[in-house]
């Protein structure tokens, strides 16, 4: 594991501690298992997968296992394509996989054209992992996702939390944060650099038991926009956006 994200889990224990009595023992980190890959990312991303088991598709109610995993490539979100109005609870309840996204910008897109319609800059800029469309929210660089049991409006918790990103060319500056369900922080990850043609880059984070109430995602620096380019076309930020999110089964928050 490279250091940096050593320094990073550090410092996410230090700050859950920070209100602990000196002689009371901070809580004890969960041990976190990390996947990281950056150039062709297939083989870590299918490790994850089978590591969180089959996918359990849009099936409503909390399966026994498995995984579920938005693709943003399906005929049921065509009507919003291209849009800044991308319906935010779209993933449990047109299709019912227990997703819940919110963010502090305006809304959220779902672009086929490799945001290419938003700035013809950025068909040079990113790609998709899966055929052929690509997210991002819009107004802001960060969005959160919530669990739910599938098709239902119940808190849920998952084992596991992965996205594979498209152009992340600053080290440390994609990040993906998790939080436990009394809103403690879990750690913060950081996404490697992109290393090839394609630029695509892969986190994912597991533990033994389901944890994860909510993540928080970081992509690079700031928000895309119009002439707003990315750090590696003469612009001052780097903009990140993302395909896959896979989680485990969301089951019922207690
Ligand atoms: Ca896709
Ligand atoms: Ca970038």
């Amino acid at each position: 594991m490279p250091r940096r994200w050593i320094g990073l889990a550090v410092l996410a224990v230090m700050m859950g501690c920070k209100d602990d009595t000196p002689t009371a023992p901070g809580p004890v980190a969960p041990q976190a298992t990390v996947y990281f890959a950056t150039g062709d990312v297939s083989a870590k991303v299918d490790e994850f997968r089978n590591t969180l088991g089959a996918s359990n598709g849009g099936t409503a109610g909390e399966q026994p296992a498995g995984r579920r995993e938005i693709n943003w490539d399906g005929a049921g979100a065509n009507p919003f394509n291209n849009r800044n109005d991308f319906p935010a609870d779209f993933f449990n309840t047109n299709v019912k996989a227990g997703a819940v996204f919110t963010t502090a910008g305006t809304g959220f897109r779902n672009d086929s054209t490799l945001f290419a319609d938003l700035n013809p800059a950025y068909a040079a800029q990113f790609n998709f992992f899966s055929a052929t469309k690509i997210f991002a929210p819009v107004g802001s660089n960060q969005l959160d996702q919530l669990f739910e049991v599938a098709g239902q409006p119940t808190p849920a918790v998952v084992r596991g939390f992965g996205v594979v990103f498209s152009d992340v060319d600053l080290e440390d500056k994609t990040t993906i944060q998790l939080f436990a369900q009394d809103g403690r922080s879990l750690g913060i990850f950081s996404a490697p650099a992109r290393s090839d043609a394609r630029g695509l880059s892969f986190l994912a984070i597991t533990y033994a038991d389901a944890i994860i109430a909510r993540v928080r995602i970081t992509l690079g620096t700031g928000a895309l926009g119009v002439g707003v380019n990315d750090v590696s076309e003469g612009g001052a930020l780097d903009l990140v956006v993302l395909d896959n999110v896979i989680y485990g089964e969301p089951r019922k928050a207690f």
